[in-house]
């Protein structure tokens, strides 16, 4: 851990230092870890966006189960705070994909999402998944977001929603981290498939397209590094398809 990726964490809103630190716990505590290496250029990156500093830190490891695990944390000057994580699971095991991504400034989170998104063509999750996420006690939120159109991916389970208080975010905090141990358990107890590798392959690059298409984040990436090096970062950090 570099002490410059210490230092992004501690500056950004609570609910994401937080969330940060639960996953990076829950993956330590379930899984067994293995440095995952980014092209060399894209762990720690720094751009300039309408005047305001743009840094982008990266942690990533790899798992028997798990091809790659992606947390990222980005900060834009002092008016926007960024947490985003992914869970690519390998193609020989037939696991739904970890999503979350929260977005803040100024004291505010305006966006807080997670999920765990099927990959079957039928849309459906592992009955273990959804016998352990249905378990989970209901969660009232006031303000409920709308997913946007390339969202289908996303499972009847996915929280997406603007936190209105301390309240919420600690509910938001608590069923991410339910989530997340949910995920790990099951995924360290599944066995592998490779029979069904290239049908689990077309579920994740599916998943991978259609995060493509967030304009949202793609246009803060063009703003500060400009359109190539944010397809480039799109396809290879954030949302890289295995194609073999
Ligand atoms: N994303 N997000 O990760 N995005 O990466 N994100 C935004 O208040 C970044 C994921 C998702 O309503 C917004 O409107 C940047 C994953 C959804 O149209 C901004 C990075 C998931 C929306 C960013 C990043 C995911 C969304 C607008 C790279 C889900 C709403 C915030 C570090 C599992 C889209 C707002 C809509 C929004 C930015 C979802 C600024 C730069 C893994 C659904």
């Amino acid at each position: 851990m570099s002490s410059s990726t210490v230092s992004i964490r501690t500056q950004q809103h609570s609910l994401i230092r937080q969330l940060a630190d639960a996953i990076e716990a829950t993956w330590q505590r379930y899984l067994d870890l293995s440095p995952y290496h980014l092209p060399e250029d894209l762990g720690y990156v720094e751009g300039k966006l309408e005047g305001e500093k743009l840094t982008i830190e990266n942690r990533c490891y790899q798992t028997p189960q798990f091809r790659k695990l992606h947390m990222e944390l980005a900060k834009i000057g002092n008016s926007l705070d960024i947490l985003h994580c992914v869970m690519f699971p390998r193609p020989e095991y037939a696991l739904p994909m970890f999503g979350c991504d929260l977005v803040g400034g100024r004291g505010q989170i305006s966006m807080a999402i997670a999920d765990l998104s099927p990959v079957e063509s039928d849309r459906s999750l592992p009955q273990n998944y959804q016998t352990n996420l249905a378990d989970l006690p209901a969660l009232e939120f006031s303000q409920s977001r709308g997913l946007p159109e390339w969202g289908t991916i996303f499972s009847e389970f996915c929280l997406l929603i603007r936190p209105a208080n301390e309240t919420e975010e600690a509910q938001f905090l608590e069923r991410v981290t339910d989530f997340l141990k949910i995920h790990c358990q099951q995924a360290v107890a599944t066995q592998p498939t490779p029979d069904r590798r290239s049908e689990i392959l077309v579920g994740q690059r599916h998943y991978c397209t259609q995060q493509q298409q967030n304009d949202k984040t793609r246009r803060v990436l063009e703003k500060a590094f400009g359109e190539a090096w944010a397809e480039r970062y799109m396809t290879t950090v954030l949302f890289d398809m295995p194609t073999e």
